[in-house]
């Protein structure tokens, strides 16, 4: 920590964060109300220099990225959420659905040092069970070395409910055809007055949250995420939170928070809601830090958060920032102006810049390549991504 402990209380107790320096320095449990209260501080500044502290106690000055790419299998979906701008019937303009083919294409045709293939999609029953054991199959035969990091608690549950299998059995076929770990998607916020306003569709936290433990209970590790930004209060986002902590104080299957910012554009009903501020983004990371000390990672997600939001969340709390991505469409549907994706070398500038040190992991957080003492991709960056551009997402 810059700062000794009585200088942070003092300016904690004038922005309402009386006590909570002191807590973090002990390493004691942040409670609910410590976390409302980090959610109506103006002093977003003081929550970035603790969640900084922590950030450097658990990882020192290392920050994560990987190579990755996406690949967002079918639009078609049933669920009718009113944030997402993916969605679509089949039929609709726009509407697709990857064969199992086209997706062992997009791997074989995908940059040849990525470690993990993310791959998120809608839900629509009438693709069938061996639809998406068919899709693992050609990911891995495709590319044996990559890791599969696939379907949300969401999908998972309408693919066990097609298969009518138990959990355990489905969860055998699917690690058999490819999978190896799954992504936190599909949490949205847990409030139940949320849920019926915007996705009453969509299963519910009880359910995202039972199946989660189960999940980790067999053996599979998960991430975990919270969009925000929507017409949730800030207490039901702390509730949020503590139903994560709590889970993982069961399972420890999480291994990184990402908090998702809402982006309105082209959505079904939320388009006249504004984007969270750059501020905010960078105060979800930071109380995700503070607020998850059980979580081992917290990932700023430069795709939606801005790259330059990413940059100044890795000295807010963040150790990672995701991958190089490519051919994400979850978000730039919704409006995200970032690039469609980074390469290694200014993934490499933008992590130096912050003053970390790049380390490319694997999916499970396995250091692939340290970077401690230099590469030459870090010469080979190209054009610094464009961070002004990216203060409009
Ligand atoms: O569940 C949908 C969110 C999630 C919008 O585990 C939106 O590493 C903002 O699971 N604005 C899917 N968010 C993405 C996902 C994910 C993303 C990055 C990393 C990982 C990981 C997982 O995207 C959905 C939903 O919460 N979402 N629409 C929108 N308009």
């Amino acid at each position: 920590m810059q700062l000794p402990l009585d200088a942070l209380e003092a300016r904690a107790a004038r922005s309402g964060l009386a006590g909570i320096p002191t807590k973090v320095f002990a390493q004691e449990r942040l409670s609910p109300a410590d976390g409302l209260a980090m959610y109506q501080s103006d002093d977003v500044a003081l929550l970035g220099m603790l969640a900084h502290g922590v950030r450097r106690r658990m990882h020192g000055d290392v920050a994560y990225y990987n190579v990755n790419i996406h690949v967002n299998y079918t639009n078609w979906c049933n669920q009718f959420c009113d944030f997402c701008a993916f969605q679509r019937r089949p039929g609709e303009d726009g509407a697709y659905r990857m064969s199992p083919e086209q997706v062992y294409d997009a791997l074989q045709s995908a940059n040849p040092e990525a470690s993990e293939v993310h791959m998120v999609a809608g839900v629509w029953p009438a693709l069938g069970y061996d639809y998406f054991l068919e899709i693992l199959r050609a990911a891995k035969s495709a590319r044996p070395d990559i890791h599969v990091k696939a379907f949300t608690m969401v999908e998972i549950d309408e693919i066990v409910r097609l298969a009518k299998k138990p959990l355990p059995e489905v969860l055998d076929e699917l690690r058999e055809a490819g999978l190896d770990s799954m992504p936190g998607g599909g949490a949205e916020v847990f409030s139940e007055r949320v849920r019926q306003e915007l996705y009453p569709r969509k299963m519910s936290a009880e359910g995202w949250l039972e199946l989660a433990q189960g999940i980790h209970e067999y053996g599979f590790k998960t991430n975990c995420t919270m969009l925000y930004g929507m017409t949730e209060t800030l207490e039901e986002r702390v509730d949020h939170l503590r139903r994560l902590r709590e889970l993982q104080d069961r399972t420890n299957g999480f291994q990184t928070y990402i908090p998702l910012a809402f982006h309105p554009d082209n959505t079904p009903a939320l388009s006249h809601l504004p984007i969270p501020s750059p501020s905010e983004r960078l105060r979800s990371v930071a109380i995700g830090r503070l607020f998850l000390d059980n979580v081992p990672h917290v990932k700023a997600y430069w795709i939606m958060l801005g790259i330059a939001v990413a940059q100044t969340a890795l000295q807010m709390g963040a150790d990672d920032l995701d991958g190089t991505v490519s051919q994400e469409k979850v978000y730039h549907d919704a409006g995200a102006q970032t690039p469609q994706q980074m390469t290694r070398g200014q993934i490499h500038r933008l992590i130096r810049d912050s003053g970390h040190v790049p380390v490319e992991r694997g999916t499970l957080y396995e250091v692939r390549r340290d970077f401690r003492d230099g590469d030459p991709a870090d010469l080979d960056g190209g054009p610094r991504p464009d961070l002004a551009q990216s203060l409009t997402v």
